[in-house]
């Protein structure tokens, strides 16, 4: 996965069971160009023309070859993933074309199979293993239309299992988890299979909640974490030697990336602090250290960091977009509607818009009015310190005023605003899964 800049996405992984001899075998290793059970650095760069140029390395620089060097275009959203054999790494990526999606995959000869899937508008997972093959699947997450507010996972497994010669595979499944506004991701729970998974902020209180459903089973589980989701940064699932994954919750700041490691069932492995602020990928880039790593891209090198040994190294790779294979990502949405992006907006932009009232009329505490262009859209709001950390949640109410009959959103707190400190954030979540933020340099300040 990737975090900087727009759209590119997610990352990946597999295993080694201890003592089984199970029947299916996923790849732990991560990106693989030359199968040979090492992760490789896979880093794009974006030509004078706009296509996308492809380089791979492995730990010591070198580079391992691939069989397309140049592939998709700007906008475009990258997908390499093991998606004909476990072994072995192919590169893809997913281009939208009006409502519609299509995923390119390139074969071990370079030839490209082009594949329509989902609409324009929809959430696309790849590099799952939803059914334990070893072999990716592709799905879609998007608003079931039911009116349940529910989201609907459409899983094509093995969608592109034949790429490479073998048979065409065309079993599909529908799935309802989640609900509108809730980042999925995956993860492997139970060392067999990857679980659909979603994250939503924790509607009553500090931190998120996550919920995961077993694919096969339809087995749910559910746990919290004292993490907040940071706008559309989704957890990363790790793999551990013993083919279970872990979740990595990411926050960047201005010189670091700072994560979080917590077990499936939400029992903290530490937190670690890494100064680099680029790209963040996952896969076995040191088999001598058990289980993956997590790397941070920083110009021309990478920070590891294996959450098991908590071994730290760097590795120098030239620069480029670094891409894994645990890739979830929609395109941003031009007008239609059903997404959004996170914004940054100023308190003082006129009248009836944003308003940071320290002390109101009625009630002697803090009051928030939020712009009108969001009335209906906003489903929560809440004040959070300027390092992410949760504060207090509103109290919400809509109120229509004489002079502007748009009913406008009251976000009311318990204090008076000098009692906030100074610098926080006023952060409203817009129903579409994006958040808006408002900072305040001095509480004590009414900012209109
Ligand atoms: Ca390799
Ligand atoms: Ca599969
Ligand atoms: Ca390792």
């Amino acid at each position: 996965m990737r975090l900087s800049s727009q759209p590119i996405a997610i990352a990946l992984f597999t295993f080694v069971f201890f003592n089984c001899t199970c029947l299916s075998a996923q790849s732990p290793t991560g990106i693989d160009l030359d199968a040979n059970g090492s992760a490789d650095f896979l880093m794009v760069g974006i030509g004078g023309d706009s296509a996308l140029g492809w380089d791979s390395f492995t730990a010591q620089g070198a580079s391992t070859g691939l069989p397309q060097a140049q592939l998709g275009a700007v906008g475009d959203h990258l997908v390499p993933a093991n998606w004909a054999d476990s072994s072995k790494t192919l590169l893809g990526f997913i281009h939208r074309s009006g409502n519609k999606a299509y995923w390119n995959v390139a074969n071990s000869q370079g030839n490209v199979t082009t594949r329509a899937l989902g609409a324009g508008s929809d959430t696309f997972v790849a590099g799952a293993d939803f059914n334990g093959n070893g072999v990716s699947d592709a799905a879609t997450v998007r608003k079931a239309k039911d009116g349940s507010g529910k989201l609907e996972w459409t899983i094509r497994y093995d969608f592109f299992k034949d790429v490479d010669g073998a048979a065409k595979v065309t079993k599909k499944k529908s799935l309802k988890f989640g609900k509108t506004g809730d980042l999925p991701f995956f993860a492997n729970y139970d060392g067999l299979r990857d679980w659909l998974g979603v994250i939503r902020q924790n509607p009553s209180g500090p931190g998120s909640q996550i919920f995961l459903l077993n694919p096969a089973k339809s087995k749910n589980r559910k746990f919290s974490v004292s993490d907040y989701v940071v706008g559309s940064i989704r957890p990363v699932p790790i793999r551990l030697a013993n083919g279970k994954d872990i979740l990595a919750l990411i926050r960047k700041t201005n010189s670091s990336t700072i994560i979080k490691f917590v077990t499936l069932t939400g029992a903290s492995m530490g937190t670690v602090e890494l100064a680099a602020t680029g790209d963040v990928v996952v896969g076995d880039y040191n088999p001598a250290a058990a289980g993956q790593e997590i790397a941070v891209s920083d110009d021309s090198s990478f920070l590891v960091y294996n959450p098991s040994t908590t071994e730290q190294t760097a590795v120098s790779v030239p620069a480029g977009i670094a891409v894994d294979d645990i890739n979830v990502n929609n395109f941003s949405s031009t007008g239609s509607g059903e997404t959004c992006d996170d914004q940054t907006l100023s308190p003082n932009d006129g009248s009836d818009n944003f308003l940071w009232k320290p002390v109101g009329e009625n009630s002697k505490r803090l009051v928030v009015l939020l712009p009108n262009a969001y009335t209906s859209y906003i489903d929560e709001v809440v004040l959070r310190k300027a390092d992410g950390a949760f504060i207090e949640k509103a109290s919400i109410s809509f109120q229509s005023l004489a002079e502007n009959p748009k009913s406008r959103t009251f976000a009311r707190f318990s204090k008076p605003g000098r009692k906030y400190p100074d610098g926080l954030s006023v952060v409203a979540h817009h129903k579409y899964g994006c958040f808006l933020n408002w900072v305040i340099p001095e509480t004590s300040e009414r900012q209109d």
